[in-house]
């Protein structure tokens, strides 16, 4: 590392927990069509982008569908998903993740959003967090879904950040391996807190405050 290190945050899973959204939407979804879905399909869904989310729920389908038809579908899961998000507010965002956000930009790190989703600036105004945030790369900024490294590697490009002076905060498999796959630190959390391609893994999410210390001391800042 040859800079102070920029964090690159992903959304969903870290920073706000809209995981039971996407279940009921993707859930109302399925029943319309008579698809089984549960949650521990759910959980294979979990950084993966939209289109690629309905795949997966689609193989449970007892017949194929079209493109067309699945563009519909994917929209009326997206309706849903929306208007549960509307209900969010700044309540949803813990004090834990602002205090850490402030503590960060204060030390002098840049700070950026890399998530699968294409509501990312719809969320961020939702719950009032965008403000931290020197740069934002969403699902509508990208072609290829993690574990494609594109999403933060975007992150880095908007930082004007090499990937190697990045750490990703993630808490799926596919977006910690996005992160390696970029050249990038991993920390886990959540369900990647036990991924062991991560190279910290953390339960709670105060704690990147002292990696980042960590860093800044081994980097001689
Ligand atoms: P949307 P992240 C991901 O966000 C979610 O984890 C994943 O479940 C979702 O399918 C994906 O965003 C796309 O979301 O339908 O809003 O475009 O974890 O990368 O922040
Ligand atoms: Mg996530």
């Amino acid at each position: 590392m040859n800079r102070k290190p920029s964090f690159i945050f992903d959304l969903d899973g870290v920073l706000v927990f809209t995981d039971r959204y996407h279940y009921q939407a993707w859930k109302q979804m399925a029943d319309s069509i008579g698809c089984y879905f549960d949650e521990k399909i759910n959980n294979r869904l979990r950084g993966v982008s939209r289109m690629a989310s309905l795949d997966i729920i689609l193989e449970r389908a007892d017949r194929k569908y079209t493109q067309e038809e699945k563009e519909k579908l994917a929209a009326q899961k997206n309706e849903i998903y929306r208007r549960l998000l509307s209900q969010m507010t700044p309540a949803d965002v813990t004090d834990s993740v602002r205090k850490t956000l402030a503590a960060l930009k204060k030390s002098g790190h840049k700070l950026a959003i890399g998530s699968s989703s294409k509501n990312t600036k719809f969320i961020l105004q939702q719950v009032d967090l965008a403000a931290p945030f020197d740069a934002v790369s969403g699902g509508t900024n990208i072609t290829h879904s993690k574990p494609d490294p594109e999403v933060f590697l975007k992150a880095a490009q908007f930082l004007g950040e090499d990937p190697a002076d990045c750490v990703v905060i993630e808490d799926a498999y596919s977006g910690i391996d996005a992160a390696k796959a970029g050249g990038m630190f991993a920390i886990g959390i959540g369900d990647a807190a036990g991924y062991d391609k991560a190279d910290w893994h953390i339960q709670d999410f105060s704690e990147i405050e002292k990696i980042a210390e960590e860093l800044d001391r081994k980097a001689g800042f």
